[in-house]
C-alpha cells in the first residue's frame, strides 16, 4: 500500500513538552499542535531554528551538482543504444593519418570523468580481501595496496591521483591531454557496451551453447560445452561486468559437465576452455574454476597416448579415447606446441607433474627435429613417427603461428630461466628476418610472407598480426631492441590491412605487391575477403601501447572498433563474421559470432583503452594464445 501523498510543510515535534490530553492523530490536530508549540518557544529558540534551517537549505543547494554527479556515477551512465548512428564511414587510405583528435562518440557523461575506486560488488571485494586464499597469485593481487591507489574488486590498483590530477592545470597542453583522456574513457565505455551487446545476443539465442548465430537468432555447436560462455568469463571479470559474470558463473556451477561423449579438438579446448577456466580461477580465486580446469585437463590427457608422444588432434572426453583426423595421422605443429602454458600451469596448481611432462616432451622433440628453415617450422607433424611432414612450406600464419608465440611465452611464464625456449625463439625471429620479411610497393610496408618449396610468396594471413605484440613482449623482457623496431613496422602494416579495405576491416589473407609501379600495396583474392572478428591486430596494439604509450595505437584500435560496430553488429544482439570486407553495401554476414570475439578481441580493446597498467600487468601475467592471462611463476630462488 502507498502512504498518502505528503504535504509541502515541515513538522517539528518536541517530545516531552506536551501538556496532557489524549493523542489525536488527525491532520488538523497535528497542525494546531505544532503551531502551539512554535509559539511557546522563546524568540531566541525560534531564531536558532530558523538559522539552522536556512543553513541546511544553503548547503543543500550548493552540494546539488556533486550529489547528482555521484548518483549518475552510481547508475553507470548508460550509453545510447545505437552507437552506429554517429559512426563515420571508413575511407580507405594508404598512409597513416596524422594522429588527430577523435571526436567523442557520445556526449560526455560526468560519471566518466572520474575513475571510481569502488568497482564491482562488495561481496567480491570482500572475498578478494580475505586472507588464506589458496591462490598465490590471487593473494598477491588482493594484497596490493599503496598510498596512491586503492584496490578494485579485481585486485588491480586504480591510481586516484591520475584520475583527478589534470583538472587543476588549464594550460593548452593539459587541456589537450584532458580531452584525449576523455575520448579514451568513452572508447573504454564503448567496448563495454559492445561486449554487452554481444552478450545479449548470446544470452537471448545461444545460452549454454558454443557459438551464437546472430542473424538466424540461433546457435551452433562445436564441442557442446558452452564455449563462448567459458571463453568470455575472464573478459567479464576484467571489464567489471559483475552481473553477467555471476550469471555465467552459476551456469558453470550448475550446468557445465565434461562427462560427455563428444570429440573435442585438443588445442582449441585447451586454449579456450582449460585456459579460460585457469585464468578465471586466478582472477577470482574461486576454486569452482580450478576444479573444472582439473576435470577438463585430465580428460584431455588421452590425446598424448600415441606412438611418438606427439598428441592426436582429437579426444573424446567422455570415453577417454583419442584419434587423429580421419584422413591423416598428422597433427598441426602450432596445435601441439601451443598447449604448453596451460598444462604447465595445471601441473603447478595441482602439484601433479603429468600434465607438464606430457607437453614438455612435445617441445623437447620439436626442438630436436630436422626440417626447420633457420628456426622456422613446417606445418605438420606425424603422430606415429614424430617427424615433420609436408615439408617445404614456412609461414607465420595458420598452422605454425602460435609455435613462435609459445616459445617466448613459456620462457616468460617460467621466469626466463628455460633458455632453450628463448634460444629457439631468437633463432626463429632471425629466420623470419632472413626468409620471410619483405617490403611492399609503392609504400614500403614491411610484411611477413611465406616460403613454399623455396619460392617466396607475398601472402600474409591476418593471423600473423600476433607477431608485433609478441616481438614487443620479447623486447620488453630484455630481448634485442631491434625486435621492437620490427614490431612497430609490422604493427603499421597490420593496421594498413584494415585501412586499405572499404569497410575498414581486414580480410583473412592479403597479398602484398612487390613490383615497381604498383599502385596499391595490398591485393585481396575473392576467397580471402572474409573477416571472422579476429583479435590479432588489436592484441598487438595492446602490447605496443603498453610498452610505448604512443597514443596512435589507441586511435588505431578505436578506428577498428568503430568498423566492427558499423559492419558486423547485429541489431537484435551479437556480432557476425562477414564474407566481404570490400563491399560497403553488403558485407554479407556469415551468421556466426566466434567465441574469441568475446574472449580476445573485446578484451584486448578494453585493455588497450584502460589507463591502468596494473589491470593484468605484463610483468605479472602472460596471456595464452586465446587471451587468457596466466600468472608468471614467482621466482623460487
Ligand atoms: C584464436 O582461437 C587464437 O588466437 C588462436 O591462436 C588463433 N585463432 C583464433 C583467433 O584468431
Amino acid at each position: 500500500m502507498h502512504s498518502p501523498s505528503r504535504q509541502g510543510y515541515v513538522s517539528i515535534t518536541f517530545t516531552g513538552q506536551e501538556g496532557g490530553g489524549s493523542y489525536n492523530n488527525s491532520k488538523q490536530w497535528r497542525r494546531q499542535s505544532c503551531w502551539r508549540k512554535w509559539k511557546q518557544l522563546s524568540r531566541l529558540q525560534r531564531s536558532v531554528i530558523v538559522f539552522i534551517l536556512v543553513l541546511l537549505f544553503i548547503c543543500g543547494i550548493s552540494s546539488y551538482p556533486t550529489v547528482t554527479d555521484h548518483l549518475r556515477g552510481l547508475t553507470g551512465g548508460e550509453l545510447e543504444k545505437d552507437s552506429n548512428s554517429v559512426l563515420r564511414p571508413v575511407i580507405p587510405h594508404l598512409l597513416p593519418e596524422p594522429v588527430k583528435e577523435v571526436q567523442p562518440l557520445l556526449p560526455e557523461q560526468p560519471s566518466q570523468r572520474k575513475v571510481s575506486n569502488k568497482r564491482g560488488p562488495p561481496a567480491l571485494l570482500n572475498r578478494l580481501q580475505k586472507k588464506g586464499n589458496t591462490s598465490e597469485q590471487h593473494d598477491k593481487a588482493s594484497n596490493v595496496k599503496n598510498e596512491e591507489g586503492v584496490i578494485s574488486w579485481r585486485g588491480s590498483v586504480i591510481d586516484t591521483h591520475q584520475a583527478t590530477e589534470g583538472a587543476k592545470d588549464d594550460s593548452p597542453a593539459n587541456q589537450e591531454a584532458n580531452s584525449t583522456q576523455e575520448s579514451v574513457s568513452k572508447w573504454l565505455e564503448v567496448v563495454r557496451e559492445s561486449f554487452r551487446h554481444a552478450w545479449k545476443g548470446y544470452k537471448d539465442f545461444a545460452w549454454g551453447h558454443d557459438e551464437l548465430r546472430p542473424i538466424s537468432k540461433s546457435y551452433s555447436e562445436w564441442f557442446g560445452l558452452g564455449l563462448t560462455l567459458i571463453d568470455a568469463l575472464d573478459t567479464m571479470w576484467i571489464l567489471g561486468l559483475k552481473e553477467e559474470f555471476e550469471e555465467a558463473k552459476s551456469w558453470v556451477a550448475t550446468e557445465l559437465t565434461f562427462n560427455k561423449n563428444v570429440d573435442v579438438n585438443l588445442f582449441e579446448s585447451t586454449i579456450r576452455i582449460l585456459g579460460g577456466l585457469l585464468s578465471t580461477y586466478h582472477l577470482t580465486g574461486d576454486t569452482l574454476f580450478l576444479d573444472k580446469a582439473k576435470d577438463i585437463g585430465s580428460r584431455l590427457m588421452p590425446a598424448f597416448n600415441t606412438p611418438s608422444k606427439i598428441p592426436y588432434s582429437d579426444v573424446n572426453i567422455g570415453k577417454g579415447t583419442a584419434h587423429p583426423p580421419r584422413w591423416t595421422s598428422d597433427s598441426t605443429v602450432a596445435e601441439v606446441t601451443s598447449i604448453q602454458l596451460e598444462f604447465r600451469e595445471l601441473s603447478r596448481l595441482t602439484k601433479d607433474p603429468q600434465y607438464e611432462a606430457a607437453v614438455a616432451e612435445v617441445m623437447k622433440q620439436v626442438h630436436k627435429l630436422d626440417g626447420k628453415l633457420d628456426g622456422l617450422v613446417p606445418m605438420f607433424i606425424n603422430t606415429n613417427s614424430g617427424q615433420f611432414t609436408h615439408q617445404g612450406i614456412y609461414t607465420l600464419g595458420a598452422r605454425a603461428d602460435s609455435y613462435y608465440e609459445y616459445l617466448l611465452k613459456q620462457w616468460v611464464q617460467g621466469g626466463k630461466k628455460e633458455d632453450q625456449f628463448m634460444e629457439d625463439y631468437l633463432q626463429a625471429v632471425e629466420g623470419v628476418k632472413k626468409n620471410l620479411l619483405q617490403k611492399s610497393s609503392p609504400n614500403g610496408l614491411t610484411f611477413v610472407g611465406e616460403v613454399s618449396h623455396g619460392q617466396f610468396s607475398p601472402k600474409m594471413d591476418h593471423l600473423v598480426c600476433f607477431l608485433p605484440g609478441t616481438l614487443a613482449l620479447g623486447a620488453h623482457n630484455g630481448l634485442p631492441a631491434d625486435h621492437m623496431d620490427l614490431a612497430k613496422q609490422l604493427m603499421e602494416t597490420c593496421y594498413q590491412m584494415y585501412m586499405h579495405m572499404e569497410t575498414g576491416l581486414s580480410p583473412e589473407i592479403v597479398h602484398f605487391n612487390m613490383h615497381q609501379g604498383s599502385t596499391r600495396d595490398v591485393e585481396v583474392k575473392l576467397a580471402d575477403r572474409h573477416n571472422l572478428l579476429r583479435p590479432e591486430t588489436v592484441e598487438s596494439l595492446f602490447y605496443l601501447y603498453r610498452f610505448t604509450k604512443d597514443h596512435k595505437y589507441r586511435v588505431w584500435g578505436w578506428e577498428i572498433l568503430k568498423s566492427f560496430n558499423k559492419y558486423t553488429k547485429v541489431t537484435s544482439g551479437g556480432y557476425t563474421s562477414i564474407n566481404n570486407v570490400r563491399d560497403l553495401d553488403y558485407p554479407s554476414p556469415r551468421d556466426k559470432m566466434e567465441s574469441f570475439f568475446l574472449g580476445e578481441t573485446l578484451k584486448y580493446l578494453y585493455l588497450l583503452f584502460s589507463n591502468d597498467p596494473d589491470l593484468i600487468s605484463l610483468d605479472q601475467y602472460v596471456f595464452n594464445t586465446e587471451a587468457h592471462p596466466l600468472p608468471i611463476w614467482p621466482s623460487t630462488a
